[in-house]
């Protein structure tokens, strides 16, 4: 009886690009900060209703018009957490959600209009105590 040979390719997934610079916050590059919040020891520290804002200018690759994206993030120290455009007029989370410590991620899709809006990402802790999150991906679904 002949031996039969099958030969399989692997097909590995791409690899999603974030398009957040410097989500990891070894340094502040490409972020910027209003009030106490504060990037520190390679982690963002989120205070009470400060914004930390990475400008669509300063991301790698920036939002499309009504398009599903994913973030991710690992929290620290949770609070209840918003992240809307960078100039805080779109709701990408609706709402505040809770996060807890561990990985995080939420889906949204963008609006009609976030390319002439701007795009960015700006994230604000509604908790009295201070919200710490690394990590930061985001990603095209
Ligand atoms: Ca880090």
């Amino acid at each position: 009886m002949d031996a039969k040979y099958f030969k399989f390719s692997v097909v590995e997934a791409a690899t999603p690009t974030n398009m957040v610079s410097n989500g990891t916050f070894d340094d502040d590059t490409d972020w910027s900060v209003t009030g106490s919040v504060s990037i520190t020891g390679g982690q963002a520290i989120l205070t009470l209703d400060d914004l930390l804002i990475q400008a669509g200018a300063d991301m790698l690759t920036n939002f499309q018009n009504s398009t599903n994206y994913r973030i991710t993030f690992d929290c620290v120290a949770g609070g209840y957490l918003n992240v809307y455009d960078d100039g805080q007029l779109v709701d990408y989370l609706d709402g505040f959600q809770e996060v807890v410590a561990g990985p995080n991620s939420f889906d949204f899709t963008t609006p009609f209009d976030i390319e002439s809006l701007g795009g960015g990402l700006s994230f604000k802790n509604i908790a009295a105590s201070p919200l710490v999150i690394d990590n930061v991906v985001l990603i095209l679904l």
